[in-house]
């Protein structure tokens, strides 16, 4: 690669981190950081019946994160939601968890997607907070159930849930990109004839 061709490329790639190269979607997971200091949007067992409740002791952000009462042995807590979505589209989710205060050492944190298995992981208790996504998840219908599952036995801490599409580049990066290509195919086409 020549000196005007590196020049070039190195100045798109600068326009590219400087414009900011994708539109964020919004997140459709409702009260996703539990921030409205209630359980609005989510389901959940009665905390007698292991289900989650308010944990303000140390949120991942905010004021608020979730976790569940642990359930003895052969019962299952569960938290979920139900999102609006876009049949056929694609989506994206990420969430924070970490759990603690349980009598196995690592607890199986489950999440299902329209009732279909999407992660299955032994989480380590104790912390801190670890970010884990799972992309890819396309949705079959106008409204997808999304729900957090814990094993017997385990706590899940759980803050800021995030379903969205992937990012897609802005329109004037897309132009940007394009009139890099044509620049840097018309510098390879001159060298060539020269
Ligand atoms: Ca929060």
């Amino acid at each position: 690669m020549n000196l005007k061709i590196f020049k070039t490329c190195l100045s798109l790639a600068t326009a590219l981190v400087i414009g900011g190269s994708a539109q964020a979607t919004p997140n459709i997971v409702q009260n996703p950081g539990f921030e409205d200091s209630t359980l609005d949007f989510w389901s959940t067992p009665s905390q007698s019946n292991f289900g989650f409740l308010l944990d303000s002791s140390s949120p991942h952000s905010g004021a608020q994160s979730v976790r569940n009462n642990a359930c003895a042995f052969g019962c299952l807590s569960t938290i979920s939601q139900s999102l609006v979505t876009n049949p056929g589209s694609s989506y994206d989710l990420s969430f924070f968890a970490f759990t603690s205060n349980v009598n196995t050492a690592f607890p199986e944190v489950g999440v299902l997607w329209d009732g279909r298995s999407v992660f299955d992981q032994k989480i380590a208790a104790g912390g801190p907070w670890v970010k884990y996504t799972v992309p890819g998840l396309v949705a079959s219908g106008p409204t997808t159930s999304l729900e957090f599952t814990v094993g017997p036995a385990g706590v899940l801490h759980l803050d800021d849930v995030s379903v969205s599409a992937p990012m897609v580049p802005e329109p004037s990066t897309l132009g940007l990109m394009l009139s890099g290509l044509a620049t840097i195919g018309a510098l390879a086409r001159q060298r060539r004839s020269a």
